[in-house]
């Protein structure tokens, strides 16, 4: 496969005004009518004598220009290509194509799912529905009609607004829709099935009433609220925190059970996989209420931060993405707990996107190369875009931040641009020089901060010192100083943060300060201090950097109790567990610190504190965190000594743990505020650790709780709980129970897959095989695919780092098995394999191995040959 530059981008040398489709839908395929108004591109240097348009697995009936068809002789179909020779300055081309949506099981282009034709254009699927120049930055406006029995397909859709329909022939009919802003086509969309439809309004800031509609299938019509008012609150927030109100008269959203990722934001028709729409509480846990709101919040401020202003081409990815993702964190932190928030946030990025940044796939937020831009659909692109974007919210404030966001919008609307206009409208629009700041954009690697301080009790003085180093990575070695928002408190004996003095006289100084950092070593003093003071440094996680210090585990104790950055409070706390289990790791402790289980009982036993922070700082970091801080990890050993950790917690705490359980029981009510989730999550953490030592007493609590439980938080902690614990009788009468019970629900079967995918019992791996081969089970649906062996590579460590290698050679028979029907997932798939440098002996040999028997794999696709090459590479 070849390399694509970024250094190779040229203007297109045509534009598309106008398109023109028309789709007849059939059972055995589907034809398509194109015709474009095309143009040659004033700005495109040279000549170009041919018209070139993409194409991917379709079939060509014929070509005409102007109306008169085209001899073989005029063009030629060289597959990924059609080339229309000699093409005047305008001109108009109608390409017919045939394609066979029902065989479409990478589900890119246009597809079946459950008997409904829908589509998945981003990034480079239009192609696989006809001939077009399939690049972001020709803009074209879309009129689509669509054609189809209308017994078995009476909704018709597509993007913008119906503006024609009728009856035809054979029990046929049309819909006709007009999408008036141009676009690329990667946002297209056309759904053709029988649906229902939920419906609501809107009224815009102007006044402007606007029709809301979900389209699901009917067996889901009571699953819409949630999305549905999410929705609403999304774009009541999207106006009043950045001034954008929505532009078509309709919204609409339509539930897919087959679906690559999330959802998608095609101008005006969101198609959404149904795991991220769907929910009730009693078929849908707190996470995922909050996943769905998250997700159609981020769909709908695509509509300007993606739509409206959209990439010039894919390296400019996170110019829709990482803002994106900013708006919908800052949406999320609004509506919940903006600590709790941060904390996911910052979890996301310490433990997923760190490890991405310095394993073999990583690249800068801007790529300046690929292979399959699929493969680019990252954490790095999206999650530390979106920390880029916060950065400069930082530095500028919010005020000029808005301005700069205002400015962006209103400069570049119906534009296809890149990073660095994002960047000058925020420079432009603020004054301030964001020069250095780009390289966020261009490096890759997460920087690390190291950290050194002493006091001068004499003179008052406590001086910090801080350097950066950027790690070398693929294709970058010796990087440039970084500039970086470093947040700081310094906390007095007492707990108060005390004021930084940069000078000796300075009035009135902050108790916190941004500090800049833009050299590779910093020194700076604060002044006027009576003692020497602990610091409480990137406040917020205000970086995306790793951050090396030497903190005692008294001082981590006391920035638990008392730091004022809630954020922090919870850092320290990880901190100090995560040096215990290293602590155990390397065998230089014997037993759990003491003070570890003391600042656990005063989190459990103190009701004052803020319960949804207290949630947090009860769950001990995760392995795949232990994993990312260790130079060579040893599984085994890692699951071991967290496990130990958990058990003296669970020993030495049962009263706090019994008496936290019943404080938080459940009132009957569901309601989603902070305080309500905090309760859910705290009970459930109860039960967890309680069944973890194998408590009788809680084993029936669990039992009980499974039964009687009025939602699916409560529900699936009790079958979490058992599952994992001792009790054989009492978890496998859970387990079916359960499955009897929600068979006929996909969405609940993938959440009954994945709890024992990340099963801790021995064995699991001969499990997993017979989950493949359970009736429920569907290689096509990558819902399930992903529950069962996503979750079982990606989240169980110590089931699938078994050290004769057997969980690697699952994974990869698995991948190559799907990378003949879907390649994409199989992409994401691999991705555990690739981590394999991180691990210590047996596990990294063997899942080298592992990956290089899926390089041996015979025509291996695009996708997951980008990936195994690079990581083997
Ligand atoms: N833009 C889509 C992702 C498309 C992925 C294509 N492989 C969803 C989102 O980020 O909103
Ligand atoms: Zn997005």
């Amino acid at each position: 496969p070849r390399t694509i530059y970024l250094s190779e981008y040229r203007v297109p040398a045509f534009l598309v005004d106008h398109v023109d489709l028309r789709f007849e839908l059939f059972e055995n395929g589907a034809r398509v009518h194109s015709t474009l108004t095309v143009r040659r591109n004033p700005e495109y240097p040279g000549v170009a004598e041919h018209l070139e348009l993409d194409g991917d697995s379709l079939k060509l009936e014929s070509v005409s220009l102007d109306g008169i068809e085209l001899g073989a002789d005029r063009y030629q179909d060289q597959g990924d290509k059609l080339v229309v020779q000699a093409v005047p300055d305008k001109f108009g081309l109608n390409v017919v194509t045939w394609i066979e949506p029902q065989n479409n099981t990478r589900l890119e282009g246009l597809y079946k799912s459950s008997g409904m034709f829908c589509t998945q254009c981003e990034a480079e699927g239009f192609r696989c529905i006809t001939f077009f120049p399939d690049r972001p930055d020709v803009m074209a406006r879309f009129r689509t009609r669509v054609e189809a029995d209308r017994e078995k397909y009476p909704v018709l859709l597509s993007n913008g607004n119906d503006v024609d329909r009728g009856e035809l022939a054979d029990g046929r009919h049309f819909v006709t829709w007009e999408d008036p802003f141009p676009k690329p086509c990667y946002l297209f969309a056309l759904v053709a099935g029988d649906l229902v439809l939920k419906q609501d309004t809107f009224t815009t800031c102007s006044g402007r009433d606007i029709d809301l509609r979900i389209y699901v299938e009917a067996r889901n019509a009571a699953k819409c609220d949630h999305a549905m008012d999410s929705l609403k609150r999304s774009m009541r927030w999207d106006e009043e925190v950045y001034g954008r109100e929505y532009d078509l008269d309709i919204f609409m959203i339509v539930a897919v059970d087959d679906f690559n990722m999330g959802a998608m934001e095609n101008k005006g028709l969101n198609i959404f996989n149904s795991s991220c729409v769907l929910a009730s509480p009693e078929t849908a846990a707190d996470t995922a209420f909050q996943r769905i709101e998250a997700i159609v919040a981020h769909e709908y401020f695509h509509n300007w931060s993606g739509n409206r202003v959209t990439c010039r081409d894919w390296f400019q990815l996170s110019l829709k993405e990482g803002f994106t993702v900013f708006r919908d964190a800052g949406f999320s932190a609004d509506m919940g707990s903006p600590t709790v928030k941060r904390i996911e946030d910052a979890t996301l990025m310490r433990t997923a996107q760190f490890a991405e940044d310095a394993g073999p796939m990583s690249h800068p937020v801007r790529p300046s190369s690929y292979m399959e831009i699929s493969n680019f659909y990252t954490l790095t692109i999206y999650e530390k875009g979106a920390e880029v974007v916060r950065m400069i919210h930082t530095l500028l404030g919010p005020e000029l931040f808005r301005k700069g966001s205002d400015l962006y919008f209103e400069r570049h609307d119906g534009q296809a641009v890149t990073t660095d206009d994002f960047v000058k409208a925020m420079e432009d629009a603020s004054g301030r020089d964001l020069g250095q700041f780009r390289l966020w954009y261009e490096q890759a690697g997460t920087p690390l901060l190291t950290v050194r301080d002493d006091f001068d009790s004499e003179a008052g003085i406590y001086r910090l010192t801080i350097e950066q180093a950027i790690p070398d990575s693929p294709g970058q070695t010796s990087k440039n100083p970084q500039h970086i928002p470093f947040a700081l408190g310094l906390l007095g004996a007492d707990g108060t943060d005390l004021p930084l003095r940069l000078f000796a006289d300075e009035n009135d100084a902050p108790s916190e300060r941004v500090l800049e950092l833009t050299a590779a070593r910093h020194e700076f003093e604060f002044h006027g201090l009576s003692e020497r003071p602990v610091p409480s440094l990137v406040r917020g996680f205000s970086a995306p950097v790793r951050v090396d210090y030497p903190w005692t585990r008294e001082q981590l104790i006391f920035l638990m109790n008392h730091d004022g950055d809630g954020f922090n409070r919870w850092d320290a706390g990880q901190r100090l567990a995560v040096d215990v289990i290293q602590a155990l790791i390397r065998g230089d402790e014997e037993g759990v610190d003491e003070r570890l289980v003391e600042a656990y009982r005063s989190l459990l036993s103190d009701p004052s504190l803020d319960q949804a922070l207290v949630a947090k700082m009860l769950q001990l970091p995760s392995e795949a965190y232990l994993v990312e801080l260790a130079d060579s990890a040893d599984a085994q050993a890692i699951h071991g000594a967290r496990t130990r950790v958990l058990d003296c917690l669970a020993q030495a705490l049962r009263g706090e743990l019994l008496e936290c359980y019943r404080r938080n029981g459940d009132d009957g009510s569901y309601q989603l505020t902070p305080e309500a989730i905090a309760a859910r999550s705290l009970r459930n953490t109860a039960l967890s650790w309680l069944l973890h030592i194998g408590d009788r007493e809680a084993c029936g609590l669990a039992q009980t709780q499974f039964q009687d439980a009025g939602n699916m938080t409560d529900r699936m902690g009790a079958l979490r709980a058992l599952v994992n614990s001792c009790f054989v009788t009492e978890r496998e009468a859970a387990l079916n129970d359960f499955y009897q019970c929600w068979q006929d629900d996909p969405q609940v079967v993938e959440q009954w897959f994945s709890v024992q995918a990340a099963s801790l019992q021995a064995g699991t791996l001969n499990h997993i095989r017979e989950l493949l081969a359970h009736p429920a089970f569907d290689w096509k649906n990558p819902n399930k695919v992903r529950s069962v062996i996503g979750v079982f590579a990606g989240q169980n460590l110590a089931q699938f780092h078994q050290a004769d290698g057997s969980g690697y050679i699952f994974l990869a028979e698995q991948v190559c098995r799907l990378d003949d029907s879907n390649p994409q997932i199989a992409a994401r798939l691999v991705s555990p394999l690739t981590r394999w440098r991180k691990f210590a002996e047996p596990y990294g040999g063997k899942m080298k191995q592992a990956l290089a028997s899926v390089r041996d794999k015979e025509g291996l696709s695009k996708d997951v040959f980008e990936i195994v090459h690079k990581s083997l590479k």
